[in-house]
């Protein structure tokens, strides 16, 4: 089911933020888990970077927020080439999604209150956009850099 070393592997889950619990039991970082808003905001955008952790199962993992007012935190997401496990928590009262197209990545619908994981591979170092399918025209977009 991992589907490592070929290519882009999807693998998305559903729950109610939970999720991010699941992730604590075994993650040594344990309050460090949730590292959304650790850049600094630039004025009027609520911009925010932060760096994907590895967690106890050597997996690069990131928890985003979705904010009211289109907006992912952090939007600029930093990763080593490899797994990256991302949750998407959407804590805005709309409906988004986390897509990298460039990637084949796009996870399902996410309400409001509720979170997504995917687990994909990005083999290669490079800058890869990432957008909300239903606020891309919104500016709801980010960068995942890769080095
Ligand atoms: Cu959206």
């Amino acid at each position: 089911m991992s589907g490592t070393g070929r290519g882009v592997a999807v693998a998305a889950a559903t729950t109610c933020a939970a999720v991010i619990l699941t992730f604590g039991s075994g993650c040594a970082n344990g309050p460090k888990l949730h590292v959304s808003g650790t850049g600094a905001p630039k004025a009027g955008q609520g911009s925010a970077s932060a760096s994907a952790q590895p967690a106890a199962d050597g997996v690069q993992q990131i928890v985003i927020d979705t904010l009211d007012g289109e907006h992912f935190k952090p939007d600029v997401v930093f990763a080593h080439p490899g797994k990256l496990r991302i949750t998407i928590t959407n804590l805005s009262v709309l409906p988004h999604n986390f897509e990298v197209p460039t990637l084949g990545v796009r996870s399902e619908t996410i309400f409001a209150g509720h979170s997504t994981t995917v687990t994909f591979d990005v083999a290669t170092a490079g800058s890869y956009s990432f957008d909300c399918g239903f606020h891309q025209h919104d500016g709801m977009t980010g960068q995942l850099i890769v080095s």
